[in-house]
């Protein structure tokens, strides 16, 4: 449906300026907020620059829930920290979004109303400390995998954005396959709760590329546009090429009977995740959707107060200024 809406809304648009801007887009220029752009392309990075603000922000909370149960001081400190550093990613993201002249509370809005999505994987619950371990290698691992090209994105704020947040995501992967060297190499107990973690999150992990490019509504004019620099299915091979040998260091087992090396393709064949789950949880339904938005709502109501306090001074303060000049 919203592929249909792009083709529309550009049929209207001057096809000198279209092509002026396929242009710039094809030299390998930024575009800046104050430049013309197809309308198409302004909502397409609303989307989903908005969707990925919402998926740091939504993302703190799977992990939050363990800050105060790490088991030790350090592993606390590191873990509030990490936590704090999703926040101040969506921070960046919400400000790259409000330049295309939408604002943070129209799209807090569309979050809790469910317009807007936000990542599948932040629907699944951490049941214990390795799937601490596990969010961070496998989820932040496959955030790095998506975010690294999205450095070189068409947009200007959002590849800037991109390139802070991509330095700060290699440490929350570290330390996230830190837990599980850790673990792996503790008692049998805890290898098995490694093991455990690793066997939850894989698929997952791999749904957050997206559905396989048959099914992606919006890769062809994303890449167009270069908003998308690769192709879904092209970043989940990666991932899964660099994810498995990191596997077999710990002494774990990717649970997938049918992954196998691909001397020919120089990579792993693997199963696909189970599609219809996927569709599932971005519709709503996944196991924990109710319990994030919940979160996220209470967390708006409760911040009503400090957002109305915040517009009264600023009120003031205008005020003050004018009766001043
Ligand atoms: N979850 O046509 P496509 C992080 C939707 S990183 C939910 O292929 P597109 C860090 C898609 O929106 C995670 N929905 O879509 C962290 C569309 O529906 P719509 C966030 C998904 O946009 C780590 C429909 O399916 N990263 O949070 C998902 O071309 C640890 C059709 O799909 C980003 O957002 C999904 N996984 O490609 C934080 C990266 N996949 O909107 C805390 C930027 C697809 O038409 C702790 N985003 N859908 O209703 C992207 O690169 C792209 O948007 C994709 C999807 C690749 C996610």
């Amino acid at each position: 449906m919203y592929a249909q809406m792009v083709k529309s809304e550009a049929t209207n648009e001057d096809p000198a300026k279209l092509a002026a801007f396929q242009a710039r887009i094809d030299a390998g220029e930024k575009i800046e907020p104050k430049e013309w752009m197809p309308e198409g392309y302004r909502k397409t990075l609303i989307r989903q620059i908005g969707q990925h603000a919402h998926s740091e922000i939504v993302g703190q909370l799977p992990e939050g829930n363990w800050i105060t149960r790490a088991p030790t001081l350090e592993r606390k400190a590191i873990l509030l920290a990490k936590v704090q550093d999703e926040a101040g990613h969506g921070l960046y993201l919400y400000c790259a979004a409000e330049t295309l002249g939408v604002s943070r509370d129209e799209l807090t809005e569309a979050l809790l109303s469910g317009k807007m999505k936000y990542s599948s994987i932040f629907n699944y619950p951490t049941l214990n400390w390795a799937d601490i371990g596990a969010v961070g290698w496998l989820v932040d691992g496959a955030a790095i995998m998506n975010q690294v090209p999205l450095q070189r994105t068409s947009f200007g704020p959002y590849s800037r954005a991109m390139i802070r947040i991509c330095k700060e995501e290699s440490f929350h992967q570290r330390q996230g396959y830190d837990i599980m060297m850790k673990m792996a190499k503790g008692t049998p107990e805890q290898k098995a709760m490694a093991q455990d973690a690793l066997n939850r999150f894989w698929y997952p992990s791999l749904m957050m590329f997206g559905p396989s490019d048959k099914d992606s509504v919006h890769s062809a004019q994303s890449m167009a546009w270069k908003i998308k620099i690769n192709t879904n299915d092209e970043l989940r091979q990666k991932f899964v090429d660099q994810t498995v040998p990191q596997a077999e260091y710990l002494g774990l087992t990717i649970p997938d009977p049918d992954l196998r090396w691909n001397e020919e393709k120089g990579g792993y064949d693997f199963s696909e995740p189970d599609w219809s789950e996927f569709f599932e949880v971005i519709k709503g339904n996944g196991p924990c959707n109710a319990e994030r938005m919940e979160a996220r709502q209470k967390a708006w109501d409760d911040g009503a107060w400090f957002r109305e306090g915040l517009m009264a001074h600023a009120r003031k303060r205008s005020a003050a200024k004018v009766a001043a000049e």
